[in-house]
This record gives C-alpha cells, sequence and structure tokens, in this order.
C-alpha cells in the first residue's frame, strides 16, 4: 500500500475517535443524572460501596487571589547545605499559602549562597528572593567575651552532653536570631517578618493571611507551639532578665503575660517559651528600644556564650514582659511541625475546613511538657472545645 494512503487511513482514525469522544464527554449531564440516581436509592449501590459522598461545598475557600497585601517577608537563616531541606519547607508554604500571595522571601548565611541554593529557592517562591550576607560583626564574639572562658564552658557541657553545648555556630546563631536578623539592611524593608526553617510541615491550608491578621488585629508576635527550655542552657537567663527590668522598668507593659514564664511572680523562670522555629512577628517591635536596650542588656552579661542562651527563650521573655497580653498570638490554625513537635489544629471542624492532613493525636498542645496551657491560663483565654480529649 502506497504511505500517502496509510498515513490518510490515520488521520481519519484519529479524527473519529476525537469526534466519538467530543460526543460522549458534552452529554456528560446524562452521567451525573446516572449518578444522583445511585445516590437516591442507596439500595442500588453494587455491594461494596457505602455511599458516594459529593465534594462538600462549605468550608473555608482557598486562600483568595492577590487582594490586599501586608508588608511583610518570610525570613530564612541557612547554610548552602541546607538547601534540600528548606526546599521541603519552602514548597509547603507556597502550596499551603504562598503561592496565592506571593509575599517575597529574605535568605541569610553567614557564607555567601552559592548557585544552587539561589537557584532552587528562585524557583519555589512565587514572590521575590533576596539573598543576604551577615556581617562579621554580627556572627563573631563581642569584645567583651572571655574566649578562653567561652571554650572552657563548651567543653564542660560537651562533656555533660547538652544538645549543641560544644557548638560556636550554634551559639552565633542563637544569638543572631535573637538581636540582629531584624536589622540585616535588606530585612529594613519590611515591617512584618514570618520565620521559616528547614525541614518543617504545614498541615492545612492556611485561609487567613497571617501577616494580615497580625496588622489588622494589633498582635506583635505570635507562635504555634511552646514548650519547657532545658535548664543547663540557660542557668543565669532569669536573673540577667530581672537585671533588665529592674533597670529598665519603663520597658515592662502593665499588662504583661509575666504569668507565662513564672509561677512565684517573677522571682524564678518556670522555662516556658514559645518555640521560635515558627514565629509572625511585628519587624518594628525588634527594632524598637526597648527590645533593642533588652538585647543589649542580654548581650553583656554574655550567656550567648558562657552558657547557651537559646534565642527562643530570649524571644519570649521580651514578648511577654514587653508586649499586652492581647500583643501575643496563638495560631491555633496554623498547622505545624519542626522536629520533633506537632501542633495540630484543636477542634475537628477547622481541620475539615482547612483541608489538614495531620494526625489530631499527635497534637502536642495539651500534653505535660506544652507550655500552651498555661498561657491560655495566663491571658485569661477559654482553651479550644475538645481539648481535654487531647492531653
Ligand atoms: N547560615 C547559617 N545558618 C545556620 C547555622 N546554624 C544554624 N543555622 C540555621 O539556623 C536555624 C536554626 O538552626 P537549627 O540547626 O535548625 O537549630 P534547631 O532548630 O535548634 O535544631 P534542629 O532540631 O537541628 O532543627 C535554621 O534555619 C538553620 O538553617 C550556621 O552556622 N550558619
Ligand atoms: C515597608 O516598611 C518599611 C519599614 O517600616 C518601610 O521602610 C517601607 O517603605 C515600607 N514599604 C512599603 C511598600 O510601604
Ligand atoms: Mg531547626
Amino acid at each position: 500500500m502506497p504511505t500517502g494512503a496509510r498515513y490518510l487511513r490515520y488521520i481519519l482514525f484519529a479524527f473519529f475517535t476525537l469526534a466519538c469522544f467530543y460526543f460522549y464527554s458534552s452529554s456528560s449531564s446524562g452521567l451525573q443524572t446516572r449518578t444522583g440516581t445511585l445516590n437516591e436509592q442507596s439500595s442500588l449501590y453494587p455491594s461494596g460501596v457505602q455511599g458516594i459522598t459529593p465534594k462538600p461545598t462549605g468550608g473555608v475557600p482557598l486562600p483568595e487571589a492577590d487582594g490586599i497585601r501586608v508588608n511583610a517577608t518570610f525570613v530564612t537563616l541557612a547554610r548552602n547545605h541546607d538547601v534540600w531541606e528548606i526546599a521541603r519547607s519552602i514548597r509547603q508554604v507556597e502550596d499551603r499559602f504562598n503561592r496565592n500571595y506571593h509575599y517575597d522571601w529574605v535568605f541569610l548565611n553567614d557564607q555567601p549562597f552559592d548557585d544552587t541554593f539561589k537557584k532552587v529557592t528562585s524557583a519555589l517562591v512565587s514572590g521575590n528572593t533576596k539573598y543576604g550576607l551577615i556581617p562579621k560583626e554580627h556572627w563573631s564574639f563581642p569584645e567583651w567575651i572571655d574566649e578562653k572562658k567561652a571554650a572552657q564552658v563548651r567543653k564542660e557541657m560537651s562533656e555533660k552532653k547538652i544538645i549543641y553545648g560544644d557548638s560556636i555556630s550554634y551559639r552565633h546563631m542563637c544569638r543572631y536570631e535573637s538581636g540582629f536578623f531584624f536589622r540585616h539592611p535588606l530585612m529594613l524593608d519590611y515591617e512584618w517578618y514570618w520565620r521559616v526553617e528547614p525541614s518543617i510541615e504545614l498541615f492545612c491550608d492556611i485561609s487567613e493571611d497571617p501577616f494580615k491578621f497580625m496588622a489588622d488585629n494589633g498582635k506583635k508576635y505570635s507562635f504555634t507551639l511552646s514548650l519547657y527550655e532545658y535548664e543547663e542552657t540557660i542557668p543565669t537567663l532569669w536573673k540577667s532578665a530581672k537585671k533588665f527590668m529592674s533597670e529598665h522598668p519603663e520597658h515592662i507593659a502593665e499588662d504583661n503575660t509575666m504569668a507565662f514564664l513564672s509561677d512565684d511572680n517573677g522571682e524564678t523562670y518556670n522555662r516556658c517559651h514559645f518555640w521560635s522555629n515558627f514565629e509572625v512577628g511585628s519587624l518594628n517591635w525588634l527594632r524598637s528600644p526597648a527590645y533593642i536596650d533588652y538585647f543589649t542588656s542580654l548581650d553583656k552579661d554574655g550567656g550567648f556564650f558562657y552558657e547557651r542562651w537559646g534565642d527562643a527563650p530570649v524571644h519570649s521573655i521580651a514578648a511577654a514582659l514587653m508586649l499586652k497580653k492581647d500583643e501575643i498570638h496563638f495560631f491555633n490554625n496554623i498547622a505545624y511541625y519542626h522536629v520533633p513537635f506537632t501542633h495540630c489544629p484543636t477542634g475537628e471542624k477547622t481541620r475539615l475546613d482547612l483541608k489538614c492532613h495531620c494526625n489530631p493525636s499527635d497534637n502536642f498542645d495539651w500534653k505535660g511538657y506544652s507550655c500552651t496551657s498555661r498561657f491560655f491560663d495566663a491571658v485569661g483565654m477559654k482553651k479550644p472545645e475538645g481539648y481535654e480529649d487531647e492531653k
């Protein structure tokens, strides 16, 4: 057979197939009627079919497409080798929220970011990405620190097997997150930040812009998880905080959340803190004289190097003492995981509306080692319905 004729037959066959497909799909109203009949007369279900659940029409819609945006950015401190772990985090933040908002993302590093890091992250983020180098002065021992004494402490903490006890870089990281990231030139362009760490998970749609929520409701700091700090990492942190309180009473809020931090009205610290690997907060608050005075005072006391103060208790003490109760927000509806803890929203309706994929029994909020219950008591908030079942 001549090849020309064979091709003609192929083309005619393809045309016929497409035509059939067109008629079949345009008569889909008939199909819907048949499904409807099945739903109404359950006796007609073939055995093994329990029922057909129509797609729910209620619930919460996906975040609306670009509406009003707040002056805000995501911020991540990372090393070049963190690229694949931060890629996982970004993908989830984008899928659950930012793909409809396109907020910027600032990456900070004590070393220059390499091409792979920049290529991978800028491809994933739907907003602008910015890469910043941390100045040496913000990532080194300040001149008032006795480095021999600091080295001795690291040796002792390493022998006691205290987590990151022997690490210099971890200490620079904690100090940087405590006192400097919000002053990086790239961060000066924004009023709000959302901190994202490598390898986190988000389990629910984020149906309301958290930045806008903070701005509209007069919030300055927020959290999803809270817990007790290791005593060995902060033996004198409270002494230092108390010294600051007595030297700067003008910075202490009248309606503060001291009850979250202390069970004896400020005498001792109960080690409760907000877990700062997740934070949505006000940069202007961190840049305020109150916070800067606080950080400067703690920094001079040397505990970032002579102990191993974490940025989580440092931020938490600041928020609880210098903000008003209602300026700190607990995001029940942001489902979050950072090894080893999960915040899965309390309340089945919330979890279904937001298409959550976390197991509610993994929720850490109401377990014994969480401080979230104390936070609710300290600010006089009613615990959400169903919390007793998750203890
Ligand atoms: N550029 C830079 N970033 C760092 C360094 N150490 C830690 N980070 C970042 O700082 C943040 C906190 O560090 P992590 O190692 O996650 O500390 P962690 O959350 O207490 O401990 P993990 O349980 O290991 O996650 C992360 O975003 C890290 O990528 C460092 O030496 N240089
Ligand atoms: C965002 O906030 C920063 C810091 O307050 C400010 O300098 C900048 O002009 C603001 N940008 C916009 C677009 O409003
Ligand atoms: Mg981490």
